[in-house]
């Protein structure tokens, strides 16, 4: 959310809604064994000796794991009474007490094998860093599909917390599994291989020791190859970098977006193979199912630098998730299998959106959407920051500023616009008894979430002193719901905008304190950039959920807030992510691409981040550029914080003003494309960005161009007064989607002309979009005719889809109410196929043009089911183009020219 100088820090989220979303992880029962015994402090002098005589401490420095993870406190002494080795540290974040070669742990047992999979017993004997351990464990290795295994470590005595996530938990006898197991007693390991390569998939071989005590686990694993992305929610280059020691941290915070603990927890890679060829076509992906605030470290590992992960957590189970591919394309999709398929947003969220903090009255947002109409922007979307609400609190407006807000809804909804709302969590606790019902409710219906001795949690967030619902109360529901209704009636918004819901809180823990003795408030390790301290800037973790702790809970609290909120208002199962608060700076609009292709890998596509930047003034240069940037974020919302000059397309001078103009134009033109792309998101997982490399291996590392399925490329100008981009250009066809004119990529760079008006984008030969006309609102978008633009492969296939509903229906894919049509080009013929004709709209789906891209000659005749068609041909671009159709998509067709 937005940023606040001084004592309240800047915090602020990133969960919008109408959806929702939020981060993912985390949760179950914390019934553990906490023995009070230290046995750290109670392991005798000499037993020391003895351990520092037999400890193996050559190790290579890229092969150390560090045995003082925490930031304070390191010295020879203690280092060697755990059991490690201590060495100078030779350069920055190479650890300097670490694990010797021969570290205790646990030896398995009892190894079955089976057709479904492998179980085994593990027992320790001795202690690790931050008992007390967990001695007796079962590993369960499940078979589930041919390109997915789950690894089970659990204590077998004690229910421990597990995430309340449905996930796929059946083993099954599987035929021909791409993977293959192995697990050795003593020194227990886990090696898991892909079949076909040998590549190593996971293995916890001569890795950081495998600990499993009762608020510090750990396990390692070595990369296959140094190409490993995901990981989130940290502001870094998609691939991220093993080649020095970092920690990403999991535990959802509130701050601007930085390297340190992001908005959300997302504890899922993706880590490329080689093939015995060298190539780099193979993937798998990991996930660590796994809620409490955990980290994973990467580091330099192995002669050629792969590199290593460590995973660790504070809690939970270790359970993750192993999945095949084998491509990267297919890694993704099958992490969907786990963590669900992405929601099919409405049609006009995907418009234009604009927002900022800080309109301050009704008569200045009343001028900033009049000023926009006016200047025929695309715009279907406006939205309200806290600053509607009175005194910042949630299902309230501000009488004085914003009395008029009512009708300029109303009047939005006349010109078919639509107005999102901001509905934080925290419900303001200091309003005089039956004054303000969100929170006399809240504490009647008891949803509320307490401290550790059970009173009310108290913190403070925008309007003061607060209470936070807990989302995972089963009444909690029927509380939000309610809250949302009766606001509803007198603000019909069109959706909610879940901020700080990590969740923030302007103090740290509660406006008490925390506990000074609870081991939540106070856990022996806490994960490296948290400093310590797990409260800070958040609710005490030793606070008491339905399900659980907070300390348990807390990366999922976003989560919840989702899952409640996506229920209401009728819009379904919606839910979008923002980047949060970046700065007005072109650094910062490149860093949005990596966060994009992040968050299309955690299967949460809708996506973007803030147009123009938030913090400080953008020029109308970087606005410009950023708009043109942002026509291909799946989420287009430019949004500003309260004090900068505004930054709403009306309020720049031309020429700025016609760029961004045409930048909103580009962005409706390609209305259908995107949101088919959002369908096969929905149905088959897959995601709507994509790095260049899912196709072209060879460029793992470009991230300052992306693809919009496997149909364009985009190539945007992310420096300041540039007018040419340095682009790759892949070994393929490629036709300028402006022009259409064909262009022969060498796989290697090359300098497009990129003056300010202008945005590179390619179609890929191969490819045939169902394109609209520009107009300035989605419903207008819908009632046009559709320009076919079809772009040979001169080798492969050449085919395109559309996918057609109502744009607003919850449940148009369920209830077979859509309509979703294929198109093929064949020498020279096009034709469809009707794979479904649910959607009949009165005005119809037709084409009233058809673009075919790359054509060599002019033709001397077009016909269009037999009858000769109108044409032209444009030389220069090698552009044939039928018009006046009247093209009936939804009955089979054929196009062909001779
Ligand atoms: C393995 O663990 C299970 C579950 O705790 C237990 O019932 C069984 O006796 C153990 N087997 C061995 C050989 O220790
Ligand atoms: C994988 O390793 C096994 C055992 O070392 C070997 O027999 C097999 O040929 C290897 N497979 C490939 C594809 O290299
Ligand atoms: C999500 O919300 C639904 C409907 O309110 C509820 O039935 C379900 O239990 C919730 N899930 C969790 C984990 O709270
Ligand atoms: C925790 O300890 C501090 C100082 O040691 C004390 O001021 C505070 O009241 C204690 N808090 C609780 C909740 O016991
Ligand atoms: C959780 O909520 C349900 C329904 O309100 C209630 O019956 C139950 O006692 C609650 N459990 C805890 C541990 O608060
Ligand atoms: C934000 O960007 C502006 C330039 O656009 C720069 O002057 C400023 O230092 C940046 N602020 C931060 C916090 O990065
Ligand atoms: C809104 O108020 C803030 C001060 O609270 C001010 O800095 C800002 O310029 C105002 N915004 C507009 C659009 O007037
Ligand atoms: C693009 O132009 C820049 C500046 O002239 C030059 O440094 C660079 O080498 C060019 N790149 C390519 C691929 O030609
Ligand atoms: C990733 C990044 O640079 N984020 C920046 C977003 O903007 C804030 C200021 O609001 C910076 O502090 C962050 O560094």
């Amino acid at each position: 959310m937005e940023l606040r100088q001084g004592p309240q820090r800047a915090r602020r989220t990133t969960n919008f809604c109408l959806y929702v979303i939020a981060s993912l992880w985390v949760i179950h029962w914390a019934k553990v064994a906490s023995s009070d015994l230290d046995l750290q402090s109670s392991r005798s002098p000499a037993l020391t000796v003895i351990l520092e005589k037999a400890r193996k401490c050559v190790i290579p420095q890229n092969e150390r794991f560090d045995c003082w993870p925490e930031v304070k406190g390191a010295s020879k002494r203690a280092c060697e009474k755990r059991g490690c080795c201590w060495g100078n540290q030779v350069s920055k974040g190479v650890p300097f007490c670490y694990f010797p070669t021969n570290y205790g742990g646990y030896k398995a047992s009892n190894i079955k094998v089976s057709a479904k999979g492998v179980t085994a017993n593990l027992s320790r004997s001795d202690h690790s860093l931050f008992p007390p351990d967990v001695d007796k464990l079962v590993l369960q290795i499940d078979f589930q599909t041919e390109t997915r295994l789950r690894i089970r470590i659990f204590d077998p005595n004690n229910a421990r917390f597990e995430p309340p996530v449905e996930v796929p938990t059946q083993p099954k006898a599987v035929d021909n599994p791409l993977y293959k197991v192995k697990v050795t007693a003593s020194p227990f390991n886990i090696v898991v291989t892909r079949v076909s390569t040998n590549a190593t998939i996971f293995d916890t071989t001569g890795m950081a020791p495998f600990i499993f005590a009762d608020q510090f686990l750990q396990i390692g694993t070595r990369l296959s190859t140094h190409f490993l992305y995901g990981l989130g929610e940290h502001r870094y280059q998609f691939l991220q970098r093993v080649d020095s020691w970092r920690k990403l941290v999991f535990w959802a915070h509130g701050y601007p977006p930085t390297e340190k603990n992001g908005y959300g927890a997302h504890p899922f890679y993706l880590n490329l193979e080689r093939s015995s060829s060298g190539n780099l076509r193979d993937a798998h992906g990991v996930l660590l199912l796994n809620s409490n605030a955990a980290e994973a470290i990467l580091q330099p590992h192995g002669s050629n630098q792969t590199g290593a992960v460590t995973f660790r957590s504070t809690g939970g189970l270790v359970d993750l998730f192993v999945l095949l591919g084998p491509s990267p394309l297919s890694v993704t999709a099958q992490y969907t299998d786990i963590v669900g398929r992405p929601y099919l947003p409405p049609f006009w969220s995907l418009g234009f959106h604009l927002c900022r903090w800080g309109y301050n009255s009704s008569t200045k947002l009343q001028a900033v959407i009049a000023r926009n109409r006016e200047a025929m922007m695309p715009y279907d979307v406006q939205w309200g920051d806290i600053d509607y609400m009175d005194q910042h609190k949630d299902w309230t407006f501000d009488q004085k500023n914003f009395h008029n807000l009512p009708a300029i809804v109303k009047d939005l909804h006349q010109n078919k616009q639509r107005y999102i709302i901001m509905a934080d969590p925290a419900i303001s606790s200091s309003q005089p008894a039956g004054k303000y019902a969100p929170f006399d409710d809240g504490k009647r219906m008891n949803i509320f979430i307490k401290d550790y001795q059970g009173h009310l949690l108290i913190g403070k967030v925008w309007p003061g002193e607060t209470a936070f619902p807990d989302f995972f109360n089963p009444k909690s529901y029927d509380y939000w719901l309610k809250q949302a209704q009766e606001f509803h009636k007198k603000i019909p918004f069109d959706g909610l905008w879940i901020d700080m819901n990590e969740p923030s809180n302007f103090v740290d823990g509660s406006v008490s304190g925390c506990s000074n003795t609870s081991k939540f408030d106070n856990p022996p390790y806490t994960p490296g950039t948290i400093d310590g301290d797990l409260t800070l800037a958040t609710l005490c973790p030793s606070s008491r959920q339905n399900l659980s702790s907070h300390y348990n809970l807390h990366n999922m609290y976003g989560w919840s807030q989702t899952n409640v909120s996506r229920r209401h208002v009728g819009s379904g199962k919606f839910g979008g992510h923002w980047l949060g608060d970046n700065n007005s700076s072109f650094s910062d609009m490149a860093f949005s691409i990596d966060g994009i292709l992040n968050f299309n890998l955690f299967a949460i596509p809708q996506v973007g981040a803030d147009i123009c930047g938030f913090q400080s003034n953008t020029s109308p240069e970087l606005c410009t550029r950023w708009h043109q940037l942002g026509a291909f974020y799946p989420f287009m919302r430019n949004h500003n914080t309260l004090t900068p000059k505004d930054q709403d397309p009306a309020s720049f001078k031309a020429p700025y003003i016609d760029h961004i103009r045409q930048a909103l134009e580009l962005r409706y033109r390609l209305l259908a494309v995107l949101y088919t792309l959002f369908f096969k998101a929905h149905t088959d997982g897959l995601p709507v960005v994509r790095p260049l490399f899912f196709l072209y291996p060879g460029v793992e590392d470009v991230s300052r161009q992306f693809m919009w399925g496997d149909q364009l490329l985009v190539s945007p100008v992310l420096k300041e007064g540039a007018t040419v981009v340095e682009a790759f250009l892949p070994k393929d066809t490629w036709y300028d989607f402006h022009s259409g004119a064909p262009f022969i990529g060498q796989g290697r760079k090359v300098n497009l002309s990129a003056p300010l008006d202008t945005i590179n984008v390619h179609i890929r030969g191969g490819a045939i979009l169902p394109l609209l006309p520009s107009t300035v609102r989605t419903d207008i978008a819908r009632q046009q005719k559709f320009i076919l633009v079809v772009a040979p492969s001169p080798t492969g296939s050449t085919a395109g889809q559309l996918y057609w509903d109502d744009g607003e229906s919850g449940d148009s894919i369920k209830a077979k109410k859509y309509s979703l049509i294929n198109f093929m080009l064949k020498d020279k013929t096009l034709t469809n196929s009707v794979i479904v004709s649910g959607y009949k709209p009165a005005s119809r789906i037709n084409a009233d043009r058809i673009e075919f891209l790359g054509t060599n000659k002019v033709p001397s005749r077009v016909t269009v089911n037999g009858r000769a068609a109108n044409f032209r041909y444009e030389a220069l671009e090698k552009k044939l183009t039928a018009f006046d159709l009247s093209l009936d998509l939804l009955t089979a067709f054929t196009v062909t020219w001779t």
